[in-house]
């Protein structure tokens, strides 16, 4: 059976980008297919200027909303990065077998270096080593695939290159894993800026609906969603990038594609409206069963203490492994 990874950075709360882009896919297929763990990725969360009990708040949410999503512990493994030593471990070796210059080459990194700087704030050297830790997430566990967003493609590029680059130096250790992407939704963009990226950290709030945003505030950021000043409704990513942002939000809802869709709205207010309502069914469920988790959260801490165990047990040996194989003595 094959591997899988991906996971979530606690740095916000979750957005519709996270669950169109990455988290529908781990429930309804990822878990189901495959030998697959979800990770909520702590450490990463840590690049930036970050208040502490929010990142632990948020890591705990996070657990949360992933079983509340759908996914299922008897399925697949879910759990916390900063619990499995693993990663950090692997993390070194990889940071001696990548460049200074592929990590500044990160767009990413370039992206949030610059919103750092411009809030007047230093760049942490974490930031810029991010991608490796990344790489060292998935690496661990022999993954085979790295179901993500389009904006991680060049993480797991990365990753890949540096894989090969482990195992053509020191002998094989490592599965060359590949990046997969929805078909619709992997780029969700923000309602008020439609040229970026639904980010749950931005700053621009009425631009992202969060998952645990309430129907009538899912309404009210749709319903003033930049479009431009157009009439009819046409599919243009490059043109329209407004309408064409709801058209692939109302896609992914409903399972339809955002062409098809094109051809059936007269206004823009219609397209609003079905988006709107669209989104508050798919996130209702959610809703429904993370307000029934809060009302158990030693339920939640047991999910995540027995899958940091069973990710322990998996990545050890491959780490291991690669200890040996860099040339570290190993422990007596
Ligand atoms: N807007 C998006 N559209 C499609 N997919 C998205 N993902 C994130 N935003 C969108 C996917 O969700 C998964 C988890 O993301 P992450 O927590 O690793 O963080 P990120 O990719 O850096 O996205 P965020 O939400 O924008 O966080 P911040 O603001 O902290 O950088 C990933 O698979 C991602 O592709």
């Amino acid at each position: 059976m094959k591997r899988v990874f991906s996971g979530v950075k606690p740095t916000g709360h979750l957005t519709l980008g996270n669950y169109i882009g990455a988290m529908r896919r781990w429930v309804t297929v990822d878990q189901h297919q495959a030998d697959a763990l979800f990770c909520i990725v702590d450490l990463h969360a840590l690049t930036v200027e970050h208040d502490p009990a929010r990142v632990c708040r948020l890591s705990r949410q996070a657990g949360t909303l992933l079983l509340a999503a759908g996914l299922d512990p008897e399925l697949c493994t879910v759990f916390v990065q900063s619990h499995v030593d693993e990663h950090a471990r692997l993390s070194y070796l990889l940071e001696c077998v990548a460049t200074d210059g592929e990590m500044r080459r990160m767009i990413q990194y370039r992206e949030k270096a610059a919103l750092e700087r411009g809030r007047g704030g230093s760049v942490r050297l974490s930031l810029l080593t991010y991608p490796v830790l990344m790489a060292a997430d998935i690496l661990a566990y022999g993954t085979d695939e790295v179901p993500v967003g389009d904006d991680q493609a060049q993480h797991v590029e990365l990753t890949r290159d540096l894989a090969v680059r482990f195992n053509q130096r020191y002998g094989h250790a490592f599965v060359v894993p590949r990046a997969t992407h929805p078909e619709v939704g992997a780029r969700v963009m923000n309602l008020q800026d439609p040229t970026s990226k639904m980010g749950k950290s931005d700053d621009v709030g009425p631009g992202i609906v969060y998952l645990l945003d309430e129907p009538d505030v899912v309404r009210k950021k749709v319903m003033r969603a930049v479009t431009d000043s157009g009439q009819d409704v046409v599919y243009d990513r490059e043109a329209r990038p407004g309408v064409a942002n709801l058209l692939e939000i109302l896609a992914a809802c409903t399972g339809g594609n955002p062409e098809g869709l094109s051809g059936v709205y007269e206004s823009y207010g219609a397209l609003k409206k079905d988006t709107a309502e669209a989104v508050i069914e798919v996130l209702r469920p959610v809703q429904q069963r993370h307000k029934e988790l809060c009302t158990d959260p030693g339920y939640v801490e047991g999910v995540l203490r027995d899958g940091a165990e069973r990710a322990r047990a998996m990545a050890r040996p491959t780490v291991d492994a690669a200890y040996r194989a860099i040339g570290l003595l190993p422990a007596a």
